[in-house]
Order: C-alpha cells, then sequence, then structure tokens
C-alpha cells in the first residue's frame, strides 16, 4: 500500500500525526537494533572464519544501499584491529597469459602448506562479464573446493575507484576471517595494475616467452612495478623461448634503478599447468617478506598504502555525492550542451556547478 494511503486511512481511523511519528521513530528503533545485533554477530562470525558470514559482510560492501553501507562500514571497523596478518600479492598478466591457472596451482601449493588464501579480482570489465573470476571457476576447480580457499569475484558496475575502495574493504574483512594470503588478481586494463599495486606488498608479473620481442608492447610502468616477472607456459616446446626471454627480462629489470624496498626483482619461469617453479615463486615472495619486514619497508610502505587511500577515498567519495546530486545532473547537462553550442568554456561550466553544489 502506498505511504499516503496508509496515513490517510490512519488519520480517518483518528491516529495523530504524531502518532504516525511515534510508529516511525519506533520502527526506526527496531531496524537499527536489528542492524546492530547484524553487526555484531557478522563481525563475530567473521573472526570465527565463518565463510558465509564473510560472503555476507562483503554483499554489504557491494551493495548501493545507504544502510548496508552503513552496517558493512560498523563490520569493517570492528574487523580492523584483527587484519593486516597477511601477505598481499598481485598478480597481473595479460588475458590468456594463465592467471587464473596461476592461481590455481599457487593457491593450491599455499594451502598445501597450510595457508589460507583469499582470491579477490580487480577487473574494471566485469560489469559487463558479471566479473572474470566468476566466469573461469572451472580454471579453478580444486581451489574453489578448498575450504581453506576463499574466492570472490571482482564487485562489478562501478568505477575503477569504486571497485578498488570495495576490494580494499573486503581485504580486511578476509584478514579477519584468517585468511593470510590474498591474492588480487587483474587483467590490467587502464589503470588498475597502478590501483593493484597501491594496495599489495609484493606485485608479480605473468609473462609469455614471445618470438624476441619480450620487452615490446609492455607498458614500462608494469615492469617498474614488478617485484617479480614469472614467464609462464615454460613447458614443452616453449622452455628453450621461456630461457631466452628470462635472460632478457633480467637485463632489462637491471636497467632500472634500485627500488627503495631494496628488492632486487628477479625473473622465473613456470609453468601452471603443470605446476612446476610454483613453489619457487612462494619461496622469493618469503624472501621478499624477510627483507623488507627487517628493514621496515614493509610497514612503511603499508602505512603509505593506508595515507593514500585516506585521500583516495574522500576524493571517491566527494566525487561521487557530487555527481549523484539530481541538481547537479541536470545542469551538468545543461552545461554539456552550452559547451557543444559554444556558448560556455568548460572552466566557467565547472565554477558554475561547483557554486551550485554549495548551496545544495
Ligand atoms: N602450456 C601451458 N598452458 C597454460 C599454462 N597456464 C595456462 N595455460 C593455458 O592457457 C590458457 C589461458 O589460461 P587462463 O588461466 O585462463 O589465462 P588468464 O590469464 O586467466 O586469462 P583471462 O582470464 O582471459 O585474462 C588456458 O587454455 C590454459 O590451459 C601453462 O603453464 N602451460
Ligand atoms: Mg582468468
Amino acid at each position: 500500500m502506498a505511504k499516503e494511503k496508509k496515513s490517510a486511512l490512519k488519520e480517518q481511523k483518528g491516529v495523530s500525526q504524531s502518532e504516525i511519528t511515534n510508529e516511525k521513530s519506533i520502527k526506526n528503533v527496531k531496524r537499527k537494533r536489528k542492524e546492530k545485533v547484524d553487526v555484531k554477530t557478522l563481525t563475530s562470525a567473521i573472526l570465527k572464519k565463518n565463510i558465509t558470514a564473510l560472503s555476507r559482510a562483503i554483499t554489504l560492501i557491494e551493495s548501493k544501499n545507504p544502510n548496508h553501507s552503513n552496517t558493512a562500514k560498523q563490520i569493517i571497523k570492528n574487523c580492523l584491529p584483527y587484519a593486516n596478518q597477511s601477505i598481499r600479492i598481485g598478480i597481473t598478466g595479460v588475458p590468456g597469459v594463465g592467471k587464473s591457472t596461476f592461481i590455481e596451482a599457487f593457491g593450491k601449493h599455499l594451502t598445501s602448506i597450510g595457508k589460507r588464501v583469499a582470491v579477490l579480482a580487480i577487473d574494471p570489465t566485469s560489469s559487463l562479464t558479471k566479473g572474470s573470476i566468476l566466469g573461469d571457476k572451472t580454471r579453478m576447480e580444486d581451489l574453489v573446493k578448498d575450504d581453506n580457499a576463499f574466492i570472490r569475484p571482482s564487485a562489478s558496475g562501478d568505477s575503477l575507484g569504486g571497485v578498488a575502495r570495495k576490494t580494499r574493504e573486503t581485504i580486511i574483512l578476509c584478514e579477519a576471517a584468517g585468511f593470510n594470503v590474498i591474492l588480487i588478481e587483474t587483467v590490467g586494463v587502464g589503470q588498475s595494475e597502478t590501483t593493484v599495486h597501491s594496495m599489495v606488498d609484493f606485485f608479480l608479473l605473468l609473462k609469455l616467452s614471445g618470438a624476441g620481442d619480450e620487452l615490446q608492447g609492455i607498458k614500462r610502468g608494469i615492469i617498474e612495478m614488478a617485484d617479480a616477472i614469472a614467464i609462464n607456459k615454460a613447458d614443452g616446446d616453449n622452455i628453450k623461448k621461456a630461457k631466452l626471454a628470462k635472460v632478457e627480462f633480467n637485463r632489462a629489470l637491471h636497467l632500472y634503478p634500485l627500488k627503495p624496498s631494496t628488492w632486487q626483482p628477479k625473473v622465473t619461469l613456470c609453468s601452471a599447468l603443470n605446476n612446476e617453479g610454483i613453489d619457487s615463486i612462494w619461496n622469493l615472495v618469503l624472501k621478499f617478506v624477510k627483507l623488507t619486514t627487517a628493514n621496515g619497508y614493509f610497514n612503511k610502505r603499508r602505512s603509505e598504502q593506508n595515507k593514500f587511500w585516506l585521500i583516495q577515498t574522500i576524493e571517491e567519495q566527494l566525487k561521487s555525492e557530487f555527481f549523484n546530486r539530481p541538481e547537479i545532473k541536470k545542469e551538468l547537462v545543461a552545461k554539456l550542451n552550452q559547451i557543444e553550442a559554444n556558448k560556455t568554456t568548460p572552466f566557467e561550466a565547472a565554477n558554475y556547478l561547483l557554486d551550485l553544489n554549495k548551496f545544495l
């Protein structure tokens, strides 16, 4: 029944407006109580490593409903003291390089040595495909069934910034749920590698060996970000080419200045399909963690990332508040039309909209 109709009926029955308001506030209190219970139960279930609770909380993070977001924020806050105890690894590479196959092999290796692994993704294209990880869960057949692994596709239908924030929050919940290795996959569209790099401790680039053109077509920045380059599919007829590629990448890496972590990035060969070279990549990660923990870089970088994310979150929130205001939406269309008709300049229009926003 429509709200107006309902209150009209109540008025007819002699229920006063103030009673209706009272009823509303009772409902509100009840709802708030229910939410409180949800926050408490969900948080404690997450801390008890309950996967259903973890999934439910992540769904709240991803929800566009403001009530859900508020509940999610409280859960994250409660979980925060229990987070941070993990190694976060970013994995990137072009489509078809073998990321999913690699994550399956790597993840299985980790669970076999007693780790608990969460697999997340930053995939700005997933609004169309509903999450690439979800699509190829078949490539992670064993990992999906593993009790010590948790696989969650990328949040969809959002900007890269939005997806990134949600993934960062999801990391906190996964860590609170006892996952001690977090793998974050990205296919490397647009700025997504940079985004993943800004939330991980170790960045792994998967590559294929090509016919001598390994260094072509790679965004320079990606090599610079990599802590290790794994040349995948180093099996069968490919081994020779892969070894050559290794030499070439090693040479290229030495051209870069020493990283602030003092870690010298490594090039390694692997075959995700045949499960070869997987354990040595994990050993590299451990060496990296040992070095950077000893020299203080590990914690310093995490704290720098947190500062970066504070600014990012403010920017993202301000932007989305601005662009979602109905008045701004309406006026923006008008201004865009005026720009097209050469009736205003972008700067004048921007100032107008920003000024308008101050009075809304
Ligand atoms: N020979 C060989 N084939 C591999 C290896 N790793 C993956 N493949 C194959 O390469 C193809 C692509 O592998 P995926 O794991 O789906 O690659 P991806 O990087 O996840 O691809 P996208 O999800 O499309 O970005 C599949 O047919 C795999 O079986 C490997 O180590 N050796
Ligand atoms: Mg894949």
